[in-house]
């Protein structure tokens, strides 16, 4: 799929679910932390942006990404949170390492907003080398950050919305 040229962050702000109502848990790791503070910014700036409060926002950081669907876990297991946002950056080595962690975290990831009835959101950017990290975050290509920001909110209204729904029946 060609995106080299398509700015992914750039959404219609209108379509965008308040947040108002929502606790959203971000979990950041710090491999990579020029990269993992630019994907936090973008994700905290945006759910701002659309009404969560800061007090409904908290932030817990893990040692690498591998770790992110632990933190996830700790934090709903510990917290009441509408959805949980993993940030992370791995990048291409020249082991295995990366395939090892990126496909663990993708997995680990689903299976745990499908255990928890939660959205747990996957921002992981995996690439093949700094500069590719560098214009998805912030850079030319966006910010993942914002991409998994507006996923929570929408994923958290959806919740919300079928939730409500359930109990009028
Ligand atoms: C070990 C490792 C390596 C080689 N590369 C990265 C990376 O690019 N990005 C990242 O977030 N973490 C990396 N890690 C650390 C692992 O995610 C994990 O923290 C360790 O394997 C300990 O479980």
């Amino acid at each position: 799929m060609e995106t080299k040229k398509v700015n992914l962050s750039e959404y219609n702000p209108e379509v965008i679910p308040s947040g108002e109502d929502f606790n959203i848990g971000i979990v950041v790791s710090e491999w990579n932390p020029t990269i993992t503070n630019s994907l936090l910014e973008g994700a905290y700036t945006t759910l701002q942006k659309h009404g969560v409060k800061d007090e409904n926002i908290a932030v817990e950081h893990v040692p690498g990404s591998f770790e992110l669907p632990t933190g996830a876990k700790l934090m709903l297991k510990y917290g009441k949170y509408d959805a949980i946002i993993c940030l992370g950056c791995v990048i291409q080595g020249e082991t295995r390492h990366f395939d090892f962690i990126c496909e663990a975290v993708a997995n680990a990831t689903a299976q745990l907003a499908m255990a928890e009835n939660r959205p747990v959101i996957f921002g992981l950017l995996t690439t093949n080398d700094m500069q590719q990290a560098l214009d998805r975050s912030g850079g030319k290509h966006g910010n993942k950050g914002v991409e998994a920001a507006v996923t929570a909110l929408k994923m958290a209204a959806l919740r919300a919305k079928l939730k409500a729904e359930s109990t009028k029946k």
